[in-house]
């Protein structure tokens, strides 16, 4: 099949997780199109059949907001037309689904009919597809794609209740790639961060106020008081300066490194114990996920999609969004018991296995197979 792929081209799940599927459809024999307005991050490698198609936005003066949605419907009628694309696939509602409704319409003025597929992430829907701004746009375009798909049954389930939505939707959860997400020795790097073997707590994300990211301090702060232990904190975000200030006040400073943005996840994920994902919201997990793959229990809230990942007493617990006393009650008792903690390790490996790209790419490949068929 010949597939555009319209995604942010950021580090962001919905980034990572529609650069990971093109990579993984052109190992298969695809030709990939990403049509976005940067190289996206993890699009790292050359392979024959996949393409960048940039979407640059003209600064005229008389532009206080440069019309994006537009370029990238304009440059999506393009890629279309010339490379003759059997599907689109837009992960993000806002502006995605629209701006390729907008190219689905110009490009039957051709006589070429597009099937779309659109990918509900969760921000798309859980924060800003509610705002009312957003909310007749984001109806329209959910209803006018070919297929949907949800990246859990929650998310799937809260896009029914907040929107008034006609279409079927499809659950094709977050998927991890085993090769690349897995249990690295580096001993020396485990030794380096933890010289006492501390046991290692790590939080990787955006740092955006959704993560809830002082709660991972907080808890940090109350478990190191039962445990010798470290925190890594991984990435960055608005919350990030506030997170130091706090370590500052709960005097954890010095066993808490803020590590910033990382390529090589993987590699801090070998040296961890637990990993730490106390949301507000969340629809999947993909960073609790990409943990799990490296044998790294989740202590994580019990918001959104978490409970189809996390299972509560086998790969890790969850709590109540901010019950950081409860959090940190389950990770100490994770921690405390060599035996126990081996044990939730080999859980949260073998639960990951369930989310491995081999079993869910063929359903991406299905699912553009029933929407081309069908037009
Ligand atoms: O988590 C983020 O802040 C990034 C966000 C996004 O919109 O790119 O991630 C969302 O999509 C990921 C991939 O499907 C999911 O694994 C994340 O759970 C989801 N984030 C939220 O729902 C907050």
């Amino acid at each position: 099949m010949k597939i555009g792929i319209v995604c942010y081209p950021t580090f962001g799940g919905s980034g990572v997780v529609a650069t990971e599927l093109g990579k993984a459809l052109a190992d298969r024999g695809h030709q990939v199109h990403f049509v976005t307005y940067n190289q996206p991050a993890r699009l790292d490698l050359f392979s024959e059949n996949l393409f960048y198609h940039e979407v640059s936005v003209s600064n005229y003066p008389l532009f206080d907001f440069p019309p994006y949605e537009l370029a990238l419907a304009s440059r999506l009628v393009d890629v279309v037309r010339h490379e003759q694309l059997d599907v689109l696939h837009v992960h993000y509602a806002i502006p995605h689904a629209s701006a390729a409704f907008m190219a689905k319409q110009i490009l039957m003025t051709y006589g070429i009919y597009i099937p779309v597929v659109t990918t509900l992430h969760g921000t798309d829907i859980t924060l800003v597809g509610k705002d009312r701004t957003f909310k007749p746009v984001v109806t329209f375009s959910i209803n006018q794609s070919d297929g949907v798909t949800a990246v859990s049954q929650n998310l799937k389930e809260d896009t029914y209740k907040f929107f008034d939505i006609k279409k079927d939707i499809l659950v094709i959860p977050n998927f991890i790639d085993l090769s690349r997400f897995s249990l690295k020795p580096k001993d020396h790097f485990k030794k380096a961060i933890a010289p006492s073997g501390e046991k290692i707590l790590v939080h990787t994300s955006n740092f955006r106020k959704v993560k809830r990211t002082e709660d991972v301090v907080k808890i940090f702060a109350k478990v190191i008081k039962k445990i010798p232990s470290k925190l890594l904190m991984v990435g960055d975000g608005p919350e990030r300066s506030m997170c130091e200030q706090l370590c500052r006040d709960l005097g954890v400073t010095d066993n808490v490194r803020f590590l910033g943005k990382q390529d090589a996840v993987e590699e801090i994920l070998s040296v961890s114990d637990l990993f730490l994902m106390p949301s507000q919201s969340e629809s999947f997990g993909l960073a609790a996920l990409e943990a799990m793959a490296c044998k790294v229990p989740v202590i994580s809230s019990n918001a959104g999609g978490l409970p189809e990942l996390n299972i509560d007493g086998v790969t890790g617990f969850l709590k109540e969004p901010g019950d950081v006393e409860g959090m940190a009650e389950k990770a100490i008792f994770i921690l405390e018991d060599e035996e126990r903690l081996a044990k939730f390790k080999e859980n949260a490996l073998a639960h990951a296995k369930e989310f491995e790209l081999s079993t869910i790419l063929p359903k991406y490949e299905n699912f553009y197979l029933e929407v081309i068929e069908q037009n």
